[in-house]
């Protein structure tokens, strides 16, 4: 439980006052002190697409953050998704898990996929991106937030992908209640389907797309 910060304000250059009033004491709340504690403790990752290095080797940690304020700092500090290059990514994980398909807590895992017109980015993008942001740090997902993993936006001129990554994509139970609640906040209406796919059918797709495990 958080104390009560005691403030001694002294009676400076007045030894005098200082003796007979002693100190001034004022108790300030925790509110103004405390920053608001977030459950887990988050990476924020950033991808710049260098052909002459391999995916991974273009993969940066940006910074951890584990409080409300500490999430406002960098999210104010950093662009925009829509002013990133095209092939360049953003990714927030839980702290512990790298946002690749190699992670142990991804391997068994996918996504479900947010695929944006070329419009979109202008109008849409970085408030689907923010929203789905909100959606981890305050986890929006009730007793099911445990399997999420993290999320990414992938900045592309054929058109931006927002995800958001769970851990096992046989737990239908948590899949469809991430995706239900997802779509929801970001307002997508119900005429659109959005997608569940595997990591594992994600990384072997022959084609240009990859077969649903489950749609919202
Ligand atoms: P991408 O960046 O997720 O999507 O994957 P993009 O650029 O829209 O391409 P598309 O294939 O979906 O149309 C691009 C490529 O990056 C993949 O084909 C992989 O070669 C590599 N890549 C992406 N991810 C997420 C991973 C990963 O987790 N691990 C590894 N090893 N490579 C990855």
């Amino acid at each position: 439980m958080a104390t009560a910060l005691v403030v001694v304000v002294a009676v400076a250059g007045n030894p005098e006052k200082e003796k007979s009033e002693k100190a001034t004491q004022k108790v300030v709340s925790p509110n103004v002190y405390i920053k608001h504690p977030l459950q887990n403790k988050w990476a924020l990752w950033f991808f710049k697409n260098d052909k002459s290095k391999t995916w991974q080797a273009n993969l940066r940690l940006i910074s951890k953050f584990d409080t409300v304020e500490d999430f406002w700092a960098l999210y104010n500090h950093i662009q925009l998704s829509s002013n990133l290059m095209s092939g360049c990514d953003y990714s927030l994980f839980k702290d512990g898990i790298e946002p690749m398909w190699e992670d142990e807590r991804n391997r068994r895992g996918g996504r479900w996929l947010i695929t944006l017109s070329k419009q979109q980015r202008k109008c849409d993008l970085d408030r689907f991106w923010l929203e789905t942001l909100l959606c981890l740090v305050g986890e929006a997902f009730d007793d099911y937030s445990d399997d999420v993993c993290g999320a990414v936006i992938n900045v592309r001129a054929k058109g931006d992908k927002i995800a958001i990554w769970t851990t096992d994509y046989e737990n239908k139970e948590a899949i469809t209640h991430i995706g239900r609640v997802y779509k929801e906040r970001l307002g997508v209406p119900p005429r659109v389907i959005i997608g569940y796919q595997s990591h594992a059918d994600t990384a072997t797709k022959s084609g240009s797309s990859t077969k649903n495990k489950f749609v919202a």
